[in-house]
């Protein structure tokens, strides 16, 4: 009541947002929806505050009560992911990609070699993506996947031992089969390299025990909060202070990250988005959290084995997470063209490139597809095969879009968001 009369326009565009998001089926792998505990926090008067610095060493006065609420974040941290006090936890990352910037910063040197996923492969523009500033400052070795678009961790070796490089990078944004972070880990530490896994993608299904964890493997973890782990967006980065190539390298990792994220990257952490990272982390220490990222992996699997019945061809054949790839070369359409004609029906996907593609990553041969928004809306493996068939119909064109839009509508209506 009180934005509509300050700002009608901002309050109008911000209630066609909501009812866009209720209205459409959202599938990018990489959104959620948060709870209305989340939103409360992040729209608290917390964002009044300015706290340069971390608990207890303050630039600022007046901090007596945020810092019980970064500590507050990252003990749940510590809790969601069964770690130990080895691991040292850093909630003030504006977001993922300065979270990672910032650990290569404390790290690395600059030319030094950083070896990650290729973007084109299911990677991330930070994992030193030619593009992106992590693949110019530092000397980006990229591995990609196999003809059947699986980590091939006999490659992935050779190229580390090849190229020696500094950091290796496990973790995607698109890649729909289960990570092996002992493997990385091996290949990593083998030749010197520290293991940095950015899990950002299966944060959440790693806090359920849906996917294994990286901790008992890693040196460095960062994650998003927002996607499966369905929290405000924002970072958290895990150092692992027994890291045996920290000690070696006479690195003191907790430090060095805690300094390259103050001062070196940012001002003053979001406190407001503290908060409301440590009001989802609660969140994601209930039993039925552990049930929902279960749930994710059951819908991915059902949506996947429905459109493949009806004739999609997925990337690695299916799924084991909470995404999967489809592959659209051979109904000779384009992931641009898919993606406009889907959000024409209300069904909200990202064209995707899949691995090995032919055509540009703007108009690229695939789309992407995830289960964690619709699997929070309440929907199950009944539900992913009504999608799949709406998907195939839409994309076929086995019915006209406006009555598809109109059976997206109704579904949605059963499972409300708001
Ligand atoms: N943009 C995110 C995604 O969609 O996967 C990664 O940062």
């Amino acid at each position: 009541m009180i934005l509509k009369k300050a700002d009608p326009l901002v309050d109008k565009l911000i209630k066609a947002e909501i009812k866009r998001q209720g209205e459409t089926l959202g599938l990018i792998p990489s959104e959620n929806i948060v709870s209305r505990a989340v939103r409360e926090a992040l729209g608290s008067e917390l964002t009044n505050k300015y706290s340069e610095g971390y608990p207890g060493k303050r630039y600022y006065g007046g901090n007596k009560i945020i810092d019980q609420i970064e500590i507050l974040a990252q003990e749940r941290a510590r809790h969601v992911f069964k770690l130990g006090k080895n691991w040292h936890v850093n909630v003030a990352a504006y977001s993922g990609s300065p979270a990672n910037l910032a650990v290569y910063y404390a790290l690395l040197k600059p030319g030094d070699k950083l070896m990650g996923l290729s973007l084109p492969f299911g990677g991330h523009l930070t994992h030193g993506w030619k593009a992106s500033i992590t693949g110019q400052i530092y000397t980006p070795v990229q591995y990609t996947l196999n003809k059947d678009g699986l980590l091939d961790y006999e490659e992935i070796k050779k190229l580390a031992d090849q190229e020696k490089p500094k950091i290796i990078v496990a973790g995607a944004t698109a890649y729909p089969r289960t990570i092996d972070f002992k493997k990385f880990a091996d290949i990593a530490h083998e030749v010197g390299a520290y293991l940095m896994v950015d899990m950002a993608h299966i944060a959440g299904l790693i806090a359920a025990g849906a996917h294994p964890s990286p901790f008992p493997y890693a040196d460095v973890v960062t994650t998003t909060t927002h996607k499966t782990l369905r929290g405000p967006r924002g970072a958290i980065i895990f150092a692992n202070c027994d890291s045996k190539i920290a000690k070696e390298n006479k690195i003191d990792l907790a430090k060095a990250i805690d300094k390259s994220i103050f001062p070196v990257f940012q001002g003053g952490p979001h406190d407001n988005q503290t908060a409301a990272i440590a009001v989802a982390l609660a969140e994601a220490l209930k039993p039925s959290f552990k049930k929902y990222g279960h749930e994710i992996v059951k819908n991915a699997k059902a949506l996947a084995q429905e459109l493949k019945k009806l004739g999609f061809s997925l990337v690695s054949g299916g799924t084991d997470n909470h995404l999967m790839l489809i592959d659209l070369t051979n109904l000779g359409i384009s992931g641009k063209v898919a993606q406009d004609k889907l959000e024409e029906a209300g069904v909200v996907v990202n064209r995707n490139t899949i691995p090995h593609d032919t055509r540009s990553p703007f108009d690229p041969s695939g789309i992407r597809l995830g289960t964690p928004s619709v699997t929070t809306r309440g929907m199950k493996e009944k539900e992913m095969k009504i999608v799949a068939k709406l998907i195939y119909d839409t994309l076929l064109e086995k019915q006209p879009q406006i009555m598809i839009r109109k059976e997206v509508r109704k579904l949605c209506a059963k499972f409300k968001i708001f």
